[in-house]
């Protein structure tokens, strides 16, 4: 695994024409700002990778570049680095089915909920969990406002989660419970933490690292509808090592690539059971004989996890079924 940028390039006593590796942790308008130990360098791209490429994204926040030098203080993208994993959608470039990258290279998806205030759609959290199956990402779910619950409820919410194998961590930006345990999480790796507006996500990375200064929200309201940013602009350089996205972008990221017969294999607690349904291609909603009903009936997979199977395989055809 790649753990953070800390050993990566030569920091500030590079010579001009000089080769550094570093990260891409922000790109704009044809700038792409290159971490490298301590300082970020603002580089362009040498033409010749200019190429359009039909198929992925040239470069994303979280790649990792070769760069040089140049005299100005500014530097030139020499190569990109093969991704090693990606957070990326579906779409279509001049006729031809494309690869949006939303970041590069990411080590898990962060999926935050509040206990309360807001009340957690699990629903959502299904949702983001398929995401990051889908792109085979860990996900860790993280907890949060433990302070405003009552005893045992973050667990009452979250432990269904747990039983199925992805890790829960409870926290509580207020009272600094769990802080520590999601500080160990992010060091040395990229992590995209999601989660619903108002969960407290920029507060608990305030929190991981204060000094930060991430706009927290006075209140939370509920987001307007139109604000649809597919690409995360920045990744967030941890003092410890490891970067985080702290993205509202990817509420937007619709499944609408994924095909409703293929939803199954990214729920952990049905993939046992696929296999021994009667009919091959059965959906689990409605066909006899089918394993998986049988197991949600016995009690092995959760009624509400199953009811959440059955409402994004009914969804899957509209587009935008986020909010
Ligand atoms: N009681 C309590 N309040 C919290 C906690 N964490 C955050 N809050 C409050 O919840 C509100 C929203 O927090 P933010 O950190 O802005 O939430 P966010 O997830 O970053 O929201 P967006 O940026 O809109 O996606 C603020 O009023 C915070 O003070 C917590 O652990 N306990
Ligand atoms: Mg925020
Ligand atoms: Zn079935």
């Amino acid at each position: 695994m790649w753990r953070g940028g800390h050993s990566l390039g030569s920091g500030a006593d590079h010579k001009t024409g000089d080769l550094s590796s570093g990260i891409v942790v922000k790109a704009l308008g044809g700038h792409y700002y290159v971490r490298t130990g301590n300082e970020t360098i603002d580089c362009g791209l040498r033409g010749r990778l200019k190429q359009l490429r039909l198929e992925t994204d040239l470069l994303a926040v979280g790649d990792r570049v070769q760069f040089r030098h140049l005299a100005n203080g500014r530097g030139i993208i020499e190569e990109v680095l093969p991704r090693r994993t990606a957070l990326s959608r579906k779409t279509v470039r001049l006729g031809v089915e494309a690869e949006q990258v939303l970041v590069a290279n990411p080590d898990q998806v962060v999926v935050v909920f509040a206990v309360r205030e807001p009340v957690p759609r699990l629903r959502m959290l299904d949702r983001f969990l398929v995401i990051a199956e889908m792109n085979e990402l860990p996900a860790v779910i993280c907890a949060n406002k433990i302070d405003l619950a009552e005893e045992g409820e973050p667990q009452a919410l979250f432990g269904v989660y747990e039983e199925l194998g992805y890790q829960v961590i409870y926290t509580s930006a207020v009272t600094g419970e769990g802080v520590d345990a999601l500080r160990q999480l992010l060091t040395g790796r990229l992590s995209v933490l999601c989660g619903p507006s108002g969960v407290g996500k920029s507060s608990l990375l305030n929190a991981v690292e204060p000094g930060l200064g991430l706009t927290v929200r006075e209140t939370s309201r509920k987001t307007g509808k139109g604000r649809h940013a597919t690409v995360i602009p920045e990744i967030v350089p941890l003092s410890l090592g490891g970067y985080v996205a702290d993205t509202p972008g990817l509420r937007s990221l619709a499944l609408w690539d994924l095909v409703p017969e293929e939803l199954d294999a990214y729920f952990p607690e049905m993939r046992p059971w696929v296999a021994h349904c009667r009919y091959p291609g059965c959906s689990h909603i409605h066909e006899p004989g089918c394993a998986v009903k049988a197991a949600v009936e016995r009690g092995e997979i959760s009624p509400t996890r199953y009811d959440s199977y059955i409402r994004m395989h009914e969804n899957l055809a509209e587009t935008d079924w986020w909010e």
